[in-house]
């Protein structure tokens, strides 16, 4: 037996416009702690920094901790069900001033997932405007896919450097500024996008990426932990999290699930992820 987080209004406001307006999952101070182990971990390995870009959880145990915090995943069985599977960990930092930011686009592009895979975005510094916090298009993941092409644009923190290559309607934009600790989730295809960093700090999100154990992904088979309930559909070979407190004993466990999440991700692209290079 579970205790729901969110109220009917919120769960009917995610289903219909796609997106939960900012919820409080982490305290502030447990905010501020995770992202001191993240930037402790960047400082003693810099070289291995593209490791946090997919499969945080399977190198932090901090993030593997989190990914399966019963508030979380109370929330998450609001929007999904009882029986949770958590597909990915995802940092996506973007420097001060430095141009970084994310083009239009739907992940739907690239993961081709049913239902639709709900992304927890948590700030774990200001996520604002000035900052370049997360901004959607509302209801767009009723739309049709719009048309993308892969980029190759430096400034750009999306494995792909993706953008939507038509033209679409984005008069109602809508900015989610969150307070560390806070997150929005999203229906993987939402049309989002983030702007230039233009604060005096980093702009930190951790990504997290959760679905039904009924879900069905095309393309190649992938891993993914069984975080609530019980499995019986088989659709991911299940993982189990991090071996070590040591995140560095914990990149050659890593490798296998990086190698299948990124076939994915960068199916057929001329990019290369970060973390296998
Ligand atoms: O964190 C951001 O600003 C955008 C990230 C994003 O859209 C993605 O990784 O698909």
């Amino acid at each position: 037996m579970t205790t729901s987080f969110l109220n009917q209004s919120q769960i009917e406001h995610f289903k219909e416009f796609g997106f939960l307006p900012p919820v409080r999952i982490l305290a502030t101070d447990e905010a501020i702690s995770l992202r001191a182990e993240v930037e402790n971990f960047e400082a003693r390995h810099p070289e291995l920094a593209g490791q946090l870009d997919f499969k945080a959880n399977l190198i932090l145990p901090a993030v593997d901790h989190l990914s399966r915090d019963e508030r979380l995943l109370n929330l998450m069985e609001d929007l999904l069900g009882p029986n949770l599977l958590h597909w990915n960990s995802t940092f996506r930092i973007k420097e001060a001033n430095t141009g970084q930011h994310a083009a239009w686009h739907q992940d739907t592009a690239y993961i081709k997932l049913k239902p639709f895979l709900a992304i927890c975005w948590l700030a774990l510094s200001p996520a604002t405007q000035k900052s370049g916090c997360l901004r959607v298009i509302p209801g767009s993941h009723k739309w049709a896919l719009l048309s993308h092409q892969e980029g190759h644009d430096s400034k750009s923190i999306l494995s792909r450097a993706q953008f939507i290559d038509e033209p679409f309607d984005d008069s109602t934009a809508l900015d989610i500024e969150l307070a560390p600790g806070e997150v929005t989730i999203i229906n993987h295809g939402i049309i989002h996008s983030s702007g230039l960093n233009q604060s005096d700090d980093r702009r930190i999100g951790l990504l997290m990426d959760y679905l039904p154990t009924h879900a069905i992904k095309e393309g190649p088979r992938d891993t993914a932990i069984l975080v609530r309930g019980e499995d019986h559909f088989g659709h991911f070979d299940l993982e189990n999290g991090p071996v070590s407190q040591d995140p560095l004993e914990n990149i050659e466990h890593q490798k296998r699930s990086l190698e299948a999440i990124t076939q994915t991700l960068y199916a057929d692209s001329e990019h290369k992820p970060k973390g296998l290079s």
